[in-house]
């Protein structure tokens, strides 16, 4: 799964990058060529997979992991170039970064509602020229008029200068236009780049609910702040945090929240030799998500026994959880939950 940091020049995404990957990737006003990229991957931080190893001491324990994608803005301040829409297109899901501070270097005072605003614009007019073209074919060939009917609501809809988040559509009306790969369809959140002394103020009432009408999550934090702690030995950071206090690095929240736009929930096995977080799609079923650990085990799926994470680390063992009666039997039709600690039996 991969999320873009995109953004206007300078706004701040390649300092979010290193802050969040704790990576050195050159920063700037403005200097890097439009869409050049810097691919991290980032743990997601997991407090019930701390406390699972906590009481398994597992030989292993590995973390929910999402890939963030740095796309560089280019140079126009209120354009973004193609090379940009281009590689946005690839992504899962997008992660605007929005510039709250003042920087010498740039032309203009920070101004983040208009940031918002001009790449809505910009990824809407992009996906209007795709669904033109492809409306312009099907009204010609007449090969797939259901197919038709749908690009024209969409058409409609885009002509009005909203982005296609906002749109009521169902789940094979999504598949059907997958392939297009819709900028102002993908999952957005919305990130605050804040100066050093705002982190712990409200964001703008007027901005949480542009966000909020997006159908997208915001995140307040100040990049700079957080690529100097990322970039710190790990015995210092918690010192510095209660400084400033936070309770803890914004980047973790943030990952979360990156993590649960991509609607992802997190299914968890433990044991002694590993404790484990699994991404798995919300809504998929115990076979389903049992396929993430091994195909095997998904095709000779024949049940589940589920434990909370929460019931587990307060009894201690599965054991006691089964006498507890905390310990569920579920079958195939089982929807697995976030938080769910698994134990599939399978035949093969
Ligand atoms: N004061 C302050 N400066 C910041 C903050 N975040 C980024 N900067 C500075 O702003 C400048 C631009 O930051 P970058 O992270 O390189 O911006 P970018 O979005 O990657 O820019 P392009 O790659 O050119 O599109 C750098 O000089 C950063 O040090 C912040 O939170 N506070
Ligand atoms: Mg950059």
């Amino acid at each position: 799964m991969k999320i873009g940091l995109v953004g206007f020049p300078g706004c701040g995404k390649t300092t979010v990058f290193n802050a969040l990957t704790g990576l050195d990737a050159d920063t700037g006003y403005g200097t890097a060529k439009p869409g050049t990229k810097n691919l991290g991957v980032v743990r997601v931080p997991d407090d019930r997979v701390d406390q699972l190893t906590a009481l398994y001491s597992p030989k292993k324990t590995t973390y929910a992991e999402i890939t963030f994608c740095d796309i560089a803005g280019g140079t126009g301040s209120r354009e973004l170039d193609r090379s940009v829409l281009n590689s946005m297109r690839e992504m899962d899901a997008l992660c605007q970064v929005l510039r709250a501070f003042d920087n010498p270097a740039a032309a203009e005072v920070a101004d983040p509602d208009r940031e918002l605003q001009d790449l809505q614009i910009e990824t809407v007019l992009a996906d209007l020229e795709i669904v033109e073209r492809r409306v312009d074919r099907l009204r010609k060939d007449r090969s797939d008029p259901q197919l038709l009917k749908l690009l024209e609501r969409i058409l409609e809809h885009l002509e009005s200068e909203q982005p296609l988040r906002s749109l009521d559509l169902d789940t094979n009306e999504r598949k059907a236009v997958s392939g297009y790969q819709f900028l102002s369809l993908k999952p957005l959140l919305i990130v605050l780049n804040v100066a050093e002394d705002a982190v712990a103020a409200e964001p703008p009432a007027a901005l949480t609910a542009a966000a909020e009408a997006a159908g997208s999550g915001l995140v307040v934090l100040s990049a700079a702040v957080e690529m100097d702690i990322a970039q710190m030995p790990e015995e210092d950071r918690a010192e510095f945090y209660e400084e400033l206090g936070l309770g803890e690095p914004a980047s973790h929240r943030f990952v979360r929240s990156a993590f649960q736009l991509l609607q992802l929930i997190t299914m968890l096995t433990a044991g002694p030799d590993e404790c484990r977080a699994w991404p798995v799609r919300a809504g998929s079923k115990a076979p389903v998500a049992a396929g993430k650990i091994h195909s095997d085990i998904e095709r000779g799926f024949i049940r589940a026994e589920v434990t909370r994470w929460d019931d587990l680390v307060e009894h201690g063992s599965e054991a006691q959880c089964r006498e507890l009666g905390k310990l569920r039997v579920e079958g195939r039709d089982y929807t697995v939950q976030d938080g769910d600690v698994c134990h599939f039996r399978f035949n093969v």
